[in-house]
């Protein structure tokens, strides 16, 4: 068991403190992270007036295999060339036409920690597509422009992506993964997807599919006074899904579609109890079906969870971490094994929302049956058995209510294969107490 997060920033802070005192320099970990930039809406709407004028000049959409996808990919491509930035164009083939993702790459930072952001470039045939999803298009766009303005050099990795055909189901994103090897799957440390910000009677939803990223929004928003809900019909609705299927930790931001906005929800956000989006998938999603206040707000929480979970010198995660990174192999076929931790110092029970982080390097993970067991025995059952789940490795931060288990004392994370031929090891397992 490592020291906790907290016991870190406190040897760290220590550390600098006699380093102070002795005329020392504060070591990296001891100063905070960078404060994002605020993101010009300003900018986010010339973008979106851009795409609007592409879509006019190609059709009135900017589909995929439509003239209007391909203009809208090389509007986006040539701004980020002239700011530095290393992108690749991705082709594929669906419904009979070519499609197109656009990758960038800003220079620098851990390539082995990759925080990539994301939003689907294409609309649907019948119109523009401004807010659905010209508008995360357009912010992830800027926010870009913001790292290449700032000179922003993090620790970790930055990758932005522009997907393509993603009205006709989820299909470049889905590309970009499935011919993603694993290693290189498993360098990012988080995807955050942005499809439909700046809807014109919004609501405020983060994804709630991974704590951490969760929480990096929610606490924006909390700062400003603006309460949010979790986004409910996300999980499979957008390009995140192919990422969250093979491990990779997400989140993002939504304000809404063609779901009627209730009356409790117009009381905390105002607006009316009518469609979120009355033009979802319409002609009319045009340059004037945006809110500008919601477009800035999550312009700017998108820049904040940038800055804040590509940072190496963020403040340490809050809670107290246990956590256990001795490989553990395990038999193919054979008797389940454990890796353990020894909780101590936490006062009373654990939480409702244990943050149980599992990396399990395994072929055709669906072989493996993964437990947490707490230190009275109950087991808690994170991933079952599956024989159709052919991905690999499992690479997942699961919340479980233990708030009926004594935080104190022996927890394991247990794992048995089901099935013959495909084996691994357990990397590691960790507790995260809030
Ligand atoms: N599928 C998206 C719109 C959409 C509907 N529900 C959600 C939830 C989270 C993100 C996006 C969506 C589209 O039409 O592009
Ligand atoms: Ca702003
Ligand atoms: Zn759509
Ligand atoms: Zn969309």
């Amino acid at each position: 068991m490592r020291h906790s997060a907290r016991q870190r920033a406190l040897i760290v802070a220590g550390a600098a403190l006699a380093g102070l005192l002795a005329g020392a320099v504060p070591t990296a970990s001891a100063q905070q992270a960078a404060a994002a930039p605020d993101i010009p809406v300003a900018n986010v709407k010339q973008h979106l007036a851009d795409l609007q004028s592409i879509a006019t000049a190609n059709g009135g959409n900017r589909a995929h295999g439509r003239a209007g996808y391909r203009a809208s990919l090389d509007f986006v491509k040539a701004k980020l060339d002239a700011a530095g930035y290393t992108t690749t164009i991705q082709q594929f083939t669906s419904s009979g036409a070519t499609g197109y993702n656009l990758i960038a790459d800003w220079p620098g930072g851990d390539t082995s920690q990759i925080v990539m952001a994301g939003a689907h470039l294409d609309s649907v045939t019948s119109g523009p597509g401004i807010n659905d999803n010209g508008s995360g298009s357009a912010a992830v766009l800027e926010n870009a422009l913001a790292v290449a303005r700032a000179g922003y050099q993090p620790d970790k990795h930055l990758r932005f992506a522009w997907w393509g055909a993603e009205e006709l189901g989820l299909v470049g994103s889905r590309y970009y993964v499935n011919n993603l090897p694993s290693a290189e799957r498993a360098k990012i440390s988080a995807y955050l997807n942005f499809d439909m910000i700046g809807s014109p009677n919004p609501g405020y939803f983060v994804y709630d599919d991974d704590p951490a990223i969760e929480k990096t929004f929610k606490d924006y928003f909390a700062g400003l006074g603006v309460p949010t809900e979790i986004e409910t019909e996300g999980d499979g609705r957008s390009d995140h899904a192919s990422f969250k299927n093979v491990g990779i930790p997400v989140g993002g931001l939504f304000t809404g579609a063609s779901r009627t906005k209730t009356s409790a929800q117009v009381q905390k956000w105002g607006g009316t109890t009518t469609s979120f989006d009355r033009c979802y998938h319409s002609s009319c999603d045009t340059t004037s079906n945006i809110n500008d206040t919601a477009l800035d707000r999550n312009s700017d929480a998108i820049a904040h969870a940038i800055w804040t979970l590509s940072s190496g010198t963020t403040n340490p995660p809050t809670g107290t971490v246990f956590e256990n990174t001795a490989d553990v192999t395990i038999p193919d076929y054979g008797a389940a094994v454990t890796s353990s931790v020894n909780v101590t110092g936490i006062p009373g029970n654990a939480p409702s929302d244990l943050a149980v982080g599992v990396d399990i390097v395994h072929t055709w993970r669906g072989d493996l049956v993964v437990d947490l067991v707490a230190p009275d025995g109950t087991v808690y059952n994170l991933k079952p058995y599956s024989s159709s789940d052919s991905a690999d490795n499992v690479k997942a931060t699961y919340t479980v209510n233990a708030s009926s288990e004594t935080a104190n004392g022996t927890w394991s994370l247990r794992v048995q294969d089901r099935a013959r031929y495909d084996t691994g090891y357990i990397n590691s397992f960790k507790l995260t107490f809030p």
